[in-house]
């Protein structure tokens, strides 16, 4: 008898927090092309973008790799547009819509653009529109900036140049020092890609909490001013928590948003090895450039700081798993845990609280495991939460 082929048809539920997604994956080829469509439905802001975010992370699931169109049978979020694209690059090696977007002038455009920190889709729109294409036309046409979009593009490079866990460690550190100096027994915790067991990332996320319920308020402005008097902080934007507030004479609070305290920053990472006393051409350089704060300095092939994007959150104890979850991402599975809360258990998810409204009270939880257990849930790990 002859060996019969494997049928490589595999199973998957529709919600990607009901699935365990790798970092490492089979279906890198067909993955990229979806989101380079998720993009450019992004940078027009139609709604193709979660449709395609949803048909790539379910290959991303996948324990083997697709090779014709049979394997696809069973799987969910697959619509006709995702098939037709997958065919395309299953018999011609690419897909004629995914190059087009890559070679677009818009396309090109508005990844530039929207790669400043500070600029949305909205406002690289309106700049595209008006003949701009890169962050350099956008230095020289004497638009009006706020203060992040001027970090944004004084710090365009190194902010476009992943961020490795070296790195992320080291920001640890700095961030760890910072939290004990001002709130003896406070803790911080790597969250993010990072946590999910990414190798580099675009930023590097923190939360920072404290045992004793209460303690941790107040926290983040002692934090930034440790930070900003050591000569750390190339830029922050701090905002107070606004949760209280918020939920006052209402049952429940708003859905998504969160209202931690919280700081966005741009730290500047100092490079060990690559300081002006090894190399003496730093300390000319230095002297030579009045303005020092503009880009790190390269000095041959290496550079003695880099400016690095961190998020600092500050959660009270009693919130730290919803805030922990919360803040582990992907932003696709965090998006489908809380569809999944309100279309199929009647919840309300956020990263401060879940909301029973059967029950009509919160549910307690002090640890992740805990809030996949009352969402009906088996337990995904963070290095499997790469929906
Ligand atoms: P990001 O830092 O944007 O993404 P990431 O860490 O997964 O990947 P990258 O390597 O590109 O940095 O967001 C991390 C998580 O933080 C995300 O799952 C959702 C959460 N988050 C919020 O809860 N509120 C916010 O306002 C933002 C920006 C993120
Ligand atoms: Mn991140
Ligand atoms: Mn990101
Ligand atoms: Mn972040």
């Amino acid at each position: 008898a002859e060996p019969r082929p494997i049928a490589m048809v595999t199973t998957l539920n529709g919600y990607a927090c009901q699935r365990r997604t790798p970092l490492q994956h089979h279906n890198a080829v067909l993955t990229d092309a979806l989101l380079v469509l998720a993009e450019k439905a992004e940078f027009s802001e139609n709604e193709g973008r979660s449709v395609a975010l949803r048909a790539a992370s379910v290959l991303k699931a996948l324990p083997h790799t697709v090779i014709n169109m049979e394997n696809l049978q069973g799987l969910p979020c697959l619509g006709e547009h995702s098939q037709r694209v997958i065919k395309e690059i299953l018999e011609d090696g690419k897909s004629r819509e995914v190059e087009a977007a890559l070679h677009s002038e818009q396309y090109q455009a508005m990844k530039a653009l929207t790669g400043i920190f500070g600029v949305g889709v909205k406002t690289a729109d309106r700049w595209f529109r008006e003949g701009l294409r890169h962050p350099s036309d956008v230095a020289s046409s004497g638009h009006r900036l706020n203060h992040t979009q001027q970090a944004g593009i004084q710090h365009y490079d190194d902010l476009n140049m992943p961020v490795t866990k070296a790195e992320a460690d080291a920001i640890g550190q700095i961030v760890k020092e910072a939290v004990q100096a001002v709130l003896p027994g406070a803790e911080i915790i790597l969250t993010g890609g990072f946590r999910r067991g990414k190798p580099t990332g675009h930023d590097v996320d923190f939360l920072i909490t404290h045992p004793e319920e209460g303690k941790e308020e107040g926290l983040m402005p002692k934090v930034v001013s440790w930070l900003e008097a050591r000569g750390l902080l190339l830029y922050q934007k701090t905002n107070r928590n606004s949760y209280l507030e918020a939920t006052e004479g209402s049952a429940r609070p708003p859905n998504n948003m969160d209202r931690f305290e919280r700081s966005f920053s741009i730290f500047r990472l100092d490079m060990p090895g690559a300081g002006p006393e090894r190399h003496p051409q730093a300390a000319l350089l230095e002297q030579a450039q009045d303005d020092s704060s503009v880009g790190g300095r390269r000095v041959g092939e290496s550079w003695d700081w880099k400016a690095v994007r961190v998020d600092l959150v500050v959660t009270p104890f009693s919130q730290f798993a919803f805030a922990l979850l919360g803040w582990t991402g992907s932003q696709l599975f965090e998006r489908e845990l809380r569809r999944w809360a309100g279309q199929e258990k009647h919840m309300s998810l956020s990263s401060h609280a879940l909301y029973d409204s059967k029950q009509k009270r919160y549910l307690r939880a002090s640890c992740e495991e805990e809030i996949f257990a009352h969402l009906g849930l088996e337990f995904i790990p963070p290095c499997e939460r790469n929906a």
